[in-house]
């Protein structure tokens, strides 16, 4: 039976606190958890104004049962959330817990898909070991990263390499009607994550695949805002891919490439104005988000670097700013030497930078068939989730 929208209704006097205030993961939009809407869920009720055809219809609920779910105008119980303004649907953790948002930006090919899908199944794994458990706030939402994970570890069919990321259609993005205008807004990643130390989980972490050419210069618009989380992340790990720079190539003595060189300055440099204009900073001011640079396709390189990655950096009761030390200063020392100009970009735009080297494949792309083992996947995102206050590289000073 339903009961009416009343103050005693559990909703509005919720169990669990809710956040005051949170940022729709999709297009930014600021809402306090009572502005949400609700997703339909009667199969009548299919089509939305902005969300699209193909999609349930959102609304403003105003009858509730008894255990404080909403009813949805053809009586039918509905517990999924979306944005009062893109009407993307928002996982219910990012309305119970605070959000730290990681921005993984890199040039195309770079290596992003493949070390962001190594990641999280490292951490699935491994969780003890690394200290910090993620676990998906809406698996129906991750439909994409699940098929990617059985690309490489599991057992889909076929050559155990993802596909280059779509710079517009897809999983990825979704085409919403804002105001009569068409918004591409894009799909993000969300997990609860729980620290060692935690008995629940206290934040919800939030990740973005992006297309690489995505953060090439004026490739992101007010109609396209689609690495907007830019202005709103608590760190960022940007994939460098030394194979794609013929000054990291001669440092480690790698033929030259037939592939035109990528300038992975500019992406950098691009990254960092995006960063400021979002977040209104002055352009001589350096940026005190962290930056964790993720030296990728390292199973091509490090040998030659001098660059070990046997050790367990975030091992329980270890010092992980002491286990990582060695390999940012071999990666820092190669950086110097293959690419000066990159070393300057994010010298002069970033306080706080860790390099980390890494391997989404742990060996090279061909043949595709050999089994996938990566080599400190999930280190640079762990790092990234441990530069906040109180995380265990909090008082990491390169
Ligand atoms: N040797 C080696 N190759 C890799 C590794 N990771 C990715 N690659 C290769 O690098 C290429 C690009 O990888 P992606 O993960 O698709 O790169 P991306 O940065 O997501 O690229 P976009 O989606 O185009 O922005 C693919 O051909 C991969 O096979 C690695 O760890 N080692
Ligand atoms: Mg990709
Ligand atoms: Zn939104």
């Amino acid at each position: 039976m339903a009961a009416p929208a009343t103050a005693s209704n559990p909703l509005m006097h919720p169990v669990r606190d809710l956040v005051g205030r949170l940022h729709c993961p999709s297009c930014w939009h600021a809402l306090r958890p009572a502005d949400a809407l609700f997703i339909a869920e009667d199969p009548r009720l299919l089509g939305d104004p902005v969300a699209g055809a193909d999609e349930a219809l959102r609304f403003l609920p105003s009858r509730f049962d008894l255990t404080g779910a909403a009813l949805d105008p053809e009586g039918a119980r509905c517990t999924r959330l979306a944005c009062p303004r893109c009407r993307r649907e928002i996982p219910r953790s990012m309305l119970e817990l605070p959000a730290t948002i990681v921005s993984v930006v890199g040039a195309p090919g770079a290596g992003k898909s493949h070390l962001l899908a190594s990641a999280i199944w490292s951490m699935r794994r491994d969780a003890d070991r690394l200290g910090l458990q993620v676990i998906d706030a809406e698996p129906r939402l991750h439909a994409r990263l699940h098929a990617w994970e059985n690309r490489l570890f599991g057992s889909a069919e076929g050559p155990r390499r993802l596909e280059k990321t779509e710079t517009s259609g897809g999983q990825g993005y979704a085409s919403v009607r804002i105001e009569g205008r068409t918004e591409v807004v894009p799909a993000p990643f969300v997990f609860t994550l729980r620290r060692a130390a935690e008995t629940t989980p206290a934040t919800s972490l939030v990740l973005y695949d992006n297309a690489g050419e995505h953060f090439l210069p004026g490739a992101d618009d007010a109609l396209r805002p689609v690495t907007r989380h830019l202005g709103r992340s608590e760190a960022i790990v940007f994939v460098l891919d030394p194979t794609q720079d013929p000054g990291f190539r001669a440092a480690v003595g790698l033929p030259p490439s037939t592939q035109p060189p990528v300038r992975q300055d500019l992406v950098l440099s691009e990254m960092a104005a995006r960063i400021r204009h979002h977040r209104g900073r002055r352009t001589d001011e350096r940026l005190d988000v962290p930056l964790v640079i993720a030296m990728a396709k390292a199973d091509l390189w490090a040998a030659t670097a001098h660059v070990s990655m046997l050790s367990d950096p975030f091992a329980v009761g270890g010092d992980p700013v002491a286990a990582l030390r060695p390999g940012h200063q071999a990666c820092l020392a190669l950086a110097r030497r293959g690419s000066p100009e990159f070393v300057a970009a994010f010298e002069s735009a970033f306080e706080r930078v860790l390099l980390v080297p890494c391997s989404g494949l742990g060996r090279d792309a061909a043949p595709p068939e050999g089994p996938v083992t990566p080599r400190w996947a999930a280190v640079p995102f762990v790092a990234a989730c441990e530069f906040g206050e109180g995380g265990r590289l909090g008082s990491f000073k390169p």
